[in-house]
C-alpha cells in the first residue's frame, strides 16, 4: 500500500504557487480594497479528508469528507475570520482589540493582534476554557482576564465595554469575522467541484455555520456552484438553546468551546437551517466523546472535543435513516454518490487534559525487555 507520493524537491516549474491566505485568495468575495492592510498567518487551504471509515458506516451512496481546520496557524478555523477582522481594524486606524470567549476566538485574536501590533484584551470565563488555548492568548501578550460567569455572561461585558472605549470588538458579531469564515465553504467547493450535498458542523455561537450558508449562497449566486448543500449543526445537549428554543442559563458540556447558552447568531442559524432544509440537533456528551476517539483511532486526525460534535451529528442521523430518507424525499437516485462535509473546527492538542482523560493512561515499568514485551502482549 502507498501512503504518499514523492514529489520532487527540485523542478519549480511545477510547483504551484504559493498560499497567502484566505483574503488574497478570495478577495473578490470579500470587503477589501487595495488600501486594506493585509494581516495574515496565511489561515485557510486546510485538507479535506475522505474518511473511509465513515463512509463505510453510511454505506453507498454516501462519501464522507472531513474538513480539518485544525490545521489553521492557531489551531482553529476563528483565523479565517481573524485575518480580515484585524486587517479591517488596523485600515480603520484602530489600536486596540477586544474579545470574550471560550478559547480559540481568543488565541487567534491574541496572535492576529501581536502580528499587527495591536493591543489584545480578551475575557474569557474562569476555569472554563481548554489549556491549550489559554497558553496561546497569554503567550501571544493579549491582556487576560477570567471572569467569574460564564461565556454568555463575557460576550454582555465586552458589547458594553465596546461601547464606552475605542476598541475593536472582533467577536463574530463583527461581520468582517463572518465574511471571513465563509471562505470554508469555497475551500470545500473548489476542492469537490461541486458543494456537497449536507454540511454538518458544530455550533456553539452559530456564526460558522452562519458563515457558512453565506459563502455557499454567494458561490451559488456567482455561478460556481449548481446546488446548494443541506446545513445540519449540532448542540452539545446540555448547551442546546437553538434546539429547545430557549436560552440555557447554565450550559454544561465537556465540550467547552460551544458551552454556551445564548448564542449571537442564534436567528443567522435558524435562516441558515431553514433556508437549506437542514436541522439544528443536540449530541450528548458520551456521542462526542466517542466520535472524537473514533476520528483518532480510525481516520488518524486529533481534533478537540466540540469539532467531534459534527461527527457524532453525524452518525445518530444515519443511524435513524435521515440521509436515506432526504436523498429519496428530494427523488435523488441512491446510485449517484451523494458528498457529505464535517468541519472539524479545532485542533485536539487544544486541549491535551481531554485525551488523557478519555484513555487509560501508560504504565510505568522497569527498563527490562522481558517485562515490557509482556506487559505490552509481545511474545
Ligand atoms: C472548536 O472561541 O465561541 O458556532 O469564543 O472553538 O461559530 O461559535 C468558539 C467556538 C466550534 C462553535 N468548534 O463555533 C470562542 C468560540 C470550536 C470552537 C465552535 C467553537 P460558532
Amino acid at each position: 500500500m502507498t501512503f504518499a507520493t514523492p514529489s520532487p524537491s527540485t523542478g519549480a516549474a511545477s510547483r504551484p504557487a504559493a498560499w497567502r491566505g484566505v483574503i488574497d485568495a478570495y478577495r473578490s468575495f470579500l470587503p477589501v480594497s487595495t488600501a486594506t492592510p493585509l494581516v495574515t498567518l496565511l489561515e485557510g487551504n486546510t485538507p479535506l479528508i475522505y474518511s473511509k471509515v465513515l463512509s463505510q458506516r453510511l454505506g453507498e451512496p454516501f462519501h464522507v469528507y472531513l474538513k480539518f481546520e485544525g490545521l489553521n496557524p492557531t489551531g482553529s478555523f476563528k483565523d479565517r475570520g481573524m485575518t480580515l477582522a484585524i486587517s479591517k481594524a488596523v485600515e480603520s486606524g484602530a489600536r486596540a482589540v477586544l474579545c470574550a470567549s471560550t478559547g480559540n476566538t481568543s488565541a487567534s485574536a491574541s496572535a492576529y493582534a501581536a502580528k499587527a501590533n495591536l493591543r489584545s484584551l480578551v475575557l474569557i470565563p474562569r476555569g472554563a476554557i481548554a489549556l491549550g488555548k489559554l497558553s496561546q492568548a497569554l503567550i501571544h501578550g493579549a491582556r487576560v482576564v477570567a471572569v467569574d460567569g460564564n461565556f454568555d455572561v463575557c460576550l454582555q461585558l465586552v458589547r458594553a465595554m465596546a461601547q464606552q472605549h475605542p476598541i475593536t470588538l472582533v467577536n463574530s458579531i463583527n461581520p468582517f469575522r463572518i465574511e471571513g469564515q465563509k471562505t470554508c465553504a469555497f475551500e470545500v467547493c473548489d476542492v469537490l467541484g461541486r458543494a456537497p450535498d449536507f454540511h454538518l458542523i458544530p455550533v456553539g455561537n452559530a456564526g460558522n455555520i452562519t458563515a457558512h450558508w453565506k459563502g455557499y449562497r454567494e458561490y451559488h449566486r456567482g455561478g460556481r456552484i449548481a446546488s446548494l448543500p443541506v446545513m445540519l449543526g449540532f448542540q452539545a445537549r446540555g448547551a442546546a438553546p437553538i434546539v429547545s428554543g430557549r436560552v440555557v442559563k447554565v450550559p454544561k458540556t465537556i465540550a467547552t468551546a460551544i458551552r454556551i447558552g445564548n448564542p449571537a447568531s442564534w436567528q443567522s442559524a435558524l435562516q441558515a437551517r431553514d433556508e437549506s432544509g437542514g436541522r439544528i440537533d443536540a449530541v450528548s456528551d458520551r456521542q462526542i466523546l466517542e466520535a472524537y476517539q473514533l476520528l483518532a483511532q480510525h481516520d488518524g486526525l486529533f481534533v478537540e472535543p466540540a469539532s467531534a460534535a459534527s461527527v457524532a451529528g453525524l452518525l445518530a442521523l444515519a443511524r435513524g435513516g435521515y440521509f436515506r430518507r432526504d436523498l429519496k424525499r428530494r427523488g435523488r437516485r441512491l446510485k449517484d454518490p451523494a458528498l457529505l462535509v464535517c468541519t472539524l473546527t479545532g485542533h485536539g492538542l487544544k486541549d491535551p487534559e481531554r485525551a488523557l482523560k478519555s484513555i487509560r493512561p501508560p504504565r510505568t515499568l522497569p527498563p527490562q525487555i522481558e517485562a515490557i514485551s509482556k506487559a505490552v502482549g509481545l511474545r
